[in-house]
């Protein structure tokens, strides 16, 4: 199993997901701009859409997407408890998670890396996302975790959150979500993820 990633990116979702379920993998660190895998190859063979991550599973199976690839290794590894048992209200629950932190959180964060984003759009994005995060907030509550116990929605959360660091956005105004935040880097197998993907500690 190969995990094509870049550091810092989405795909440290699926990185900490091998990690909990300890998975053995490889991984291959992609060059976005030139579309090229770590060894020189064609990243665009690999994912024709460009961007990261994609798993390739050892019979050559590629998935892309993040929302489905740490499902996939969730399901593969049921007693690891990584994700409810499908066609379970609680399955349908994550699934919900999972949808929110990719179009809510994951493309309202994702905005901020875009080099030609104005004060504007920044005041607008910021607007947006305070109010999803104003969800969150209340949604954690006094819980640790999205679903109670953690499941791969906490990963995928935390790997998109994370980027707050970078684009200094503060998040002191939702004290649960930074004490999720601070929660969720001093988990072993995220502490190996960022530091195996050079982040952090
Ligand atoms: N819909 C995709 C989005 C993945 C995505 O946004 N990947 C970013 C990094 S977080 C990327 O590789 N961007 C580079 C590009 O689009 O060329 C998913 O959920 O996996």
């Amino acid at each position: 199993m190969r995990l094509y990633y870049y550091p810092g990116a989405c795909s440290l979702a699926p990185h900490i997901v091998l990690r909990e379920a300890k998975y053995k993998f490889d991984l291959d660190r992609v060059d976005l701009a030139a579309k090229k895998t770590e060894g020189g190859g064609d990243y665009l063979a690999v994912n024709p859409k460009g961007y990261v991550p994609a798993l390739q599973l050892d019979d050559g199976t590629v998935l892309t997407e993040v929302a489905v690839i740490i499902q996939y290794l969730a399901d593969q590894k049921p007693r690891r408890g990584l994700a409810p048992k499908s066609r379970t209200p609680e399955r349908y629950k994550l699934m919900e998670w999972l949808n929110f932190t990719a179009s809510e959180i994951h493309k309202g964060l994702g905005d901020f890396f875009n080099p030609k984003m104005t004060p504007e759009w920044r005041e607008a994005r910021l607007e947006r996302l305070g109010k999803r995060f104003d969800y969150l907030e209340k949604s954690l509550g006094t819980q640790q975790h999205l679903m109670g116990e953690f499941s791969i929605a906490d990963a995928y959360l935390f790997a998109v959150l994370n980027w707050t660091n970078l684009h200094k956005i503060d998040v002191s105004s939702w004290p649960n979500i930074k004490a999720f935040m601070a929660r969720m880097a001093e988990r072993p197998a995220v502490r190996k993820a960022m530091k195996s993907e050079g982040l952090g500690k």
